[in-house]
């Protein structure tokens, strides 16, 4: 390490996976779990027979063991099945002001919660509780609301199929669609988006296409820590020889060589391929401009080829067939500079002519993306300029060929699919209404932005957690804590402490459910649940872990015990729906078509595919046809993008989510903290910087993150990037996308500053 390296910090030489990954899982087990009996129930991740694995969505087909071998699935699984408890002696030692001054790692390293839980605000700790007087006071609390609009029902995209259908009926006998997830504040500009463009709000794709395309272009995500296992998809794909492109501000070293842990060859000879063929490190919020300037390209190179007597470079047949809209675009594209284009993605007019190039002389592309485009205050137009770019020459419903967004919680889409939504449409409500007696509510609800500013605002006065941390992931904690702090009921149904539970309300209950990994037995025996992922694939999962204290329930049951407190005259039979999930699974079912025969088709392995239209080129738009859709400009940030810096939140290889493994950014080259902002050397040098100096990240009054450490690091000039939740401090909770109500995390105008010494 050279000495003048600021602690901690040394640039990592290695390819992703490898030896480094082993290593990892192999401390994950060690410090998690000891050397208990469980660790062998955990190669069954991801098995015919076994559990989904709780780490993301990408799909596993084979369904090949991949615990040994996906380091952050290992990670994600370990901090499930640990073998620390927090247990009632551990809340009778420490009280809930204490706590609120550990950190995010302290809090869920603690472990595991063992029993239900209710704040004693006399002595200022939680008290073990019993299930049914827990349920008595939830349905108490709920019922005193003067509306059921006072209420909102998060949820995390953990939770299983059968357990949200069961959550958003709840909600709905209840009287109420606010659902606040966390859908809203990740892939909403996806799910608003696409159904304008495509009809569908979902990736196109299956995995079978990767084997088929001609290139691949990875937008604004880091697989090597987000998506591990699809490393192992573009090694395939790199190994044929087609070309992979990235766009993203900083260098990720899981977009440029891999290791795979599974190819004793390649591990053994410490060989590695090579994933990137060109990466361009464009501007943070500088996509749109870069799927604009490469329509521009692409237009421009059709009409030459029209002038010389050529075919043409766009699909024609298939936008005459099955779109609408594209002199519009064109027209707009026209009238898009090129200066404009370079200014905003601080790419070159070279640089996006090569990706259109590779883009237009291929015939099957791909393009996948994540939070990059999503998190911006237009990041819904984003991905619809996307989308744009792949219909011109029919990219979409061929194989080979289409979008594949990277989804983030394991099931967050089959959360969607099956009824957590604030918009639903009318003839979801009118079967889910008739499959039940009920009479859902028609108005629209609160998304995850809204539901904090109704709390805000005293216009919600209860919250219900199914899973996640919202306080700690929403922007602007200042104001999301005080709005949390002003409610009459906050009860979290959950695995384990986090700051969302602390925020503690004048009624506080803490529900604790078995995961994923653990067994779940009912009335008439185990119980597997169903999840879909990103490729809309939807198979079983069964936990085989002995749970992590015997007062665990499920969540479909804890949901069920809260609906018979909170509503004892709505006629549903919510004891036979949790005594055998296939009865939900039957419902689901009646609500949703295209789960026809569900209990049959998802007992095979694999389980089955729900219909995407668009991959068959059936456009679900009120016309039928896809659609161009104009985005003025390339100033995705409004404005925002003329400051000199924005910062982007990203995830270090150790953290799902607001959940913190552990201290090391290992790719990255950083170790044992996460007190550092990631700079490129010419703007910390402009500022009168240097690499390792202590700084103040400033993005406005007092929104301040100090006592950071500038990194320099390979990043575009103007980006700046530094971890999330940390860095939440500095996005109001104003900011985001108008359209999808997605925060724009990944723009924030900052400007940096010499810490004050401390
Ligand atoms: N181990 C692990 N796995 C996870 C998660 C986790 O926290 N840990 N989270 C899960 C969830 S919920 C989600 S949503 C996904 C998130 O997966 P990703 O989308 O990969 O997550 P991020 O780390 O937020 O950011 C992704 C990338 O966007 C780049 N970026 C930032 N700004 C821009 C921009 O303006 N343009 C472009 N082109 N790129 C930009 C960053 O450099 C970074 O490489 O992963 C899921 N899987
Ligand atoms: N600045 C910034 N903020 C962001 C983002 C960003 O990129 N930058 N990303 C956003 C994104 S993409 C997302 S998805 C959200 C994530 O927001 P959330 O989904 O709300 O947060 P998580 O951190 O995933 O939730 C962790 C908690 O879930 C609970 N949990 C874990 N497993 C289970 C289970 O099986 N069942 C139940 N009931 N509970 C369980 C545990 O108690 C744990 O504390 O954050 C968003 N916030
Ligand atoms: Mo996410």
């Amino acid at each position: 390490m050279s000495s003048d390296e600021p602690e901690g910090v040394r640039p990592y030489p290695g390819p992703a996976g490898g030896w480094g990954a082993l290593r990892a899982v192999a401390r994950a087990v060690r410090e998690q779990m000891g050397f208990s009996t469980q660790t062998r129930a955990l190669l069954q991740m991801n098995q015919p027979d076994g559990f989904d694995c709780p780490g993301c969505a990408w799909p596993d087909p084979k369904h090949t063991s991949s615990f040994e071998f996906c380091e952050n699935g290992a990670k994600a699984v370990t901090w499930e099945a640990t073998a620390k408890r927090v247990d009632p002696d551990f809340f009778a030692r420490h009280s809930v002001s204490e706590l609120w001054g550990w950190s995010d790692y302290a809090l869920e390293d603690a472990g595991r919660l063992t029993t239900p839980l209710r704040y004693d605000a006399a002595t200022d700790h939680f008290v073990p509780i019993g299930w049914d007087d827990a349920f008595a006071r939830i349905g108490a609390a709920m019922q005193a609301m003067d509306h059921p609009d006072r209420m909102e029902f998060y949820a995390s995209g953990r939770a299983s199929n059968e357990a949200a259908f069961l959550y958003q009926l709840l909600a709905r006998a209840y009287g109420t669609n606010n659902f606040p997830d966390c859908s809203n504040m990740c892939h909403e500009a996806t799910s608003v988006g696409l159904p304008q463009s495509i009809g569908v709000g979902k990736g196109t794709v299956t995995l079978e296409d990767f084997e088929h395309a001609d290139a691949v272009f990875c937008i604004g995500h880091n697989p090597g820590t987000n998506h591990p296992r699809m490393l192992g998809t573009l090694r395939e794909v790199s190994r044929r020889g087609a070309p992979i492109i990235v766009v993203n501000p900083l260098r990720e070293r899981g977009l440029e060589r891999f290791q795979d842990p599974q190819e004793p060859v390649e591990m053994t000879i410490l060989g590695s391929t090579p994933l990137a063929s060109a990466y361009h490190l464009v501007r943070i919020g500088g996509d749109a401009a870069v799927f604009k300037g490469m329509m521009k390209a692409l237009l421009e190179a059709d009409a030459v080829s029209l002038g010389t007597g050529g075919d043409g470079l766009l699909d024609r047949a298939f936008i005459a067939e099955h779109t609408t809209g594209l002199e519009a675009l064109a027209a707009d594209i026209a009238n898009t500079g090129w200066d404009d284009i370079e200014r905003r993605s601080g790419l070159s007019r070279a640089a996006i002519e090569s990706m259109a190039t590779v883009y237009w002389q291929s015939e099957r592309v791909i393009v996948c993306y994540g939070m990059g485009l999503t998190q911006h205050r237009h990041g819904t137009e984003n991905v619809q300029q996307l989308a744009n770019l792949m219909l011109l020459r029919g990219n979409i419903g061929k194989p080979g060929a289409g979008i594949c967004p990277l989804r983030g919680h394991s099931n967050v889409q089959g959360d969607r699919t099956v009824g957590i939504t604030e918009i639903p449409t009318e003839a979801f409500l009118a079967r889910l209404d008739k499959a039940f007696g009920i009479t859902s509510p028609r108005k629209h609800g609160h998304n995850a932005v809204e539901a904090v500013e109704a709390m805000r605002d005293g216009d919600a006065k209860g919250f219900i957690g199914l899973g996640g941390n919202l306080a700690a992931a929403m922007s602007d904690p200042d104001a999301t804590f005080a709005a949390f702090r002003k409610l009459d009921l906050n009860v979290q149904i959950c695995t384990k402490l986090n700051r969302t539970c602390l925020l503690v309300a004048k009624e506080s209950i803490v529900l604790p459910c078995l995961g994923r990994t653990e067994l779940d037995v009912q009335a008439e025996g185990p119980q597997a649940v169903t999840v879909e992922d990103s490729m809309s694939m939807v198979h079983a999962s069964r936990g085989r872990l002995k749970p992590a204290s015997p007062e665990l329930r499920s969540e479909p049951s804890i949901i069920a015990g809260i609906a018979k407190a909170a509503l004892p005259s709505v006629r549903v039979d919510w004891d036979a729906l949790v005594a055998n999930y296939d009865r939900i699974r039957d419902k689901i079912e009646e609500v949703f078509p295209d789960f026809h025969d569900f209990n049959r088709r998802v007992r095979p392995k694999g389980g089955f595919r729900l219909r995407v239209g668009a991959s068959n080129r059936e456009w679900d738009t009120p016309d039928g046809k896809a659609h161009f859709l104009v985005f003025s400009g390339t100033d995705e940030d409004e404005g925002k993008d003329d400051s000199p810096l924005t910062l982007a939140t990203i995830r270090s290889h150790d953290q799902y989510n607001t959940t913190i493994y552990g201290l090391n950014d290992r790719y990255r080259g950083v170790t044992g903290r996460r007190d550092v902002v990631f700079v490129n050397a010419e703007d910390l040098a402009g500022l009168g910087l240097k690499h390792g100096d202590r700084i103040d990240v400033v993005a406005g009054p007092g929104r301040v993150l100090s006592g950071q450490t500038a990194i320099a690091h390979t990043i575009s000039k103007g980006s700046v990037a530094a971890y999330y939740p940390e860095a939440n401090c500095l996005i109001a909770l104003g900011d985001h996308d108008k359209r999808s109500g997605t925060p724009s995390y990944k723009s924030t105008p900052v400007t940096l500053r010499p810490a004050a010494p401390a």
